[in-house]
């Protein structure tokens, strides 16, 4: 049964990032206390984790290739691993080391893995235009590939967003904008910040299709994203699927969560798209056997990317500057200020 395979699919991919994440805090949290100190530890600097948004990343990326491209906010490990990012070198990254992504200057924020088209940055609303600037290339290329910007529901009123919407309506771009909202941005809930409750209604504005589903259900998910990118890979253009998730835990690590009612924080937890995908699955007549079976081989993958992460060796200090701007490998002195840099380029850089 195709579906059943899907789904099982799914539940690896929540299972697996939903581990990851519980495995990384335990790392992170080594070293910071008893005073947090956020630049101690393995995993120095922030660290969003993302417990309860697992089915819209799983959901949505069931439908998406390598060549597809995925650009996503800084809550991204959930949807990185839903796109078959490199595990061990996501780690890697993730734990600042020579061998992650990006030779360790990247960061959780700032993972990049041109193998499978996934990108993701710190600034809200940030993966917009290149999801938009990647649906282009793919229409002038006449290739059927497709493009999702993942942002939070704190980035919809942002410029970068709308003008993209815009961008993508009018072009005819296959593109999908899909919204994360789990009703917080930091300590800002929604209705401090916007009117419009329902962010899928803002599709209307540009004449785009908007659709607004319960992450609750990762199958309702699945069925919403399955026409949203069907109808972008169909050149039939863009749309916008919000998706409501819950968040689990603070807006960051060590963040107490002062602002935020008890019972909102309860009710986040006792919602579980995980759970209840597994009782589905259950229901659809999947062995217990074969979900603990799921569970233990993501576990496992987990702590070898965890393991071989923390083997790899830290950036020489010497290299600080490689790969800070383009053609700095190839001679380029990355020490002077950033005009000068710029005029060097435009004298006549090697490439
Ligand atoms: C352009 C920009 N403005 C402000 C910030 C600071 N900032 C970081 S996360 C965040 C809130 C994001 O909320 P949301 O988009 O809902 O994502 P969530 O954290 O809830 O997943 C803000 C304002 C930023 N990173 N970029
Ligand atoms: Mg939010």
């Amino acid at each position: 049964m195709v579906i059943g395979t899907k789904l099982q699919e799914m539940y690896r991919v929540m299972v697996t990032a939903r581990y990851y994440e519980e495995r990384l805090q335990e790392e992170y949290l080594e070293g910071k206390q008893p005073a947090f100190d956020i630049s101690a530890g393995p995993i120095p600097g922030e660290l969003h984790l993302a417990a309860g948004h697992e089915a819209s990343a799983a959901g949505v990326c069931q439908h998406l290739r390598d060549d597809d491209t995925v650009t996503a906010p800084h809550r991204p490990h959930h949807i990185a691993i839903a796109k078959g990012v490199d595990l061990d070198r996501m780690t890697a990254e993730i734990f600042g080391r020579e061998t992650g992504l990006s030779n360790g200057k990247g960061g959780h924020m700032h993972l990049f893995d041109p193998a499978v088209n996934f990108a993701c940055s710190g600034i809200i609303a940030e993966g917009c235009p290149p999801a938009v600037g990647a649906g282009l290339a793919a229409k002038k290329r006449n290739e059927d590939s497709v493009a999702v910007a993942f942002i939070g529901e704190g980035a919809v009123s942002q410029g970068a967003f709308l003008e993209s919407l815009n961008l993508a309506a009018v072009q005819n771009l296959p593109v999908v904008f899909v919204i994360e909202d789990n009703d917080w941005a930091i300590s800002m809930p929604k209705d401090r910040v916007t009117d419009v409750e329902d962010a899928s209604q803002r599709a209307g504005g540009f004449d785009l299709p908007g659709k607004r589903v319960d992450s609750d259900d990762a199958t309702a998910v699945y069925a919403a994203a399955k026409e949203a990118v069907g109808r972008a890979r169909d050149d039939n253009g863009p749309s916008l699927l919000e998706l409501q998730v819950h968040r689990r835990m603070g807006h960051f690590m060590g963040d107490p969560e002062s602002y935020r009612p008890a019972e909102d924080s309860e009710a986040a937890k006792n919602r579980d798209s995980i759970e209840r995908l597994a009782a589905e699955l259950r229901a659809a007549g999947v062995e217990d056997a074969e979900l603990e079976e799921i569970r233990d081989e993501a576990h496992e993958r987990v702590d070898s990317a965890i393991e071989w992460a923390k083997e790899q060796p830290q950036p020489d200090p010497e290299d600080a500057y490689e790969d800070v701007f383009a053609g700095s490998k190839s001679g380029v002195t990355t020490t002077e200020p950033a005009h000068e840099l710029a005029d060097t380029t435009r004298a006549g850089g090697d490439d």
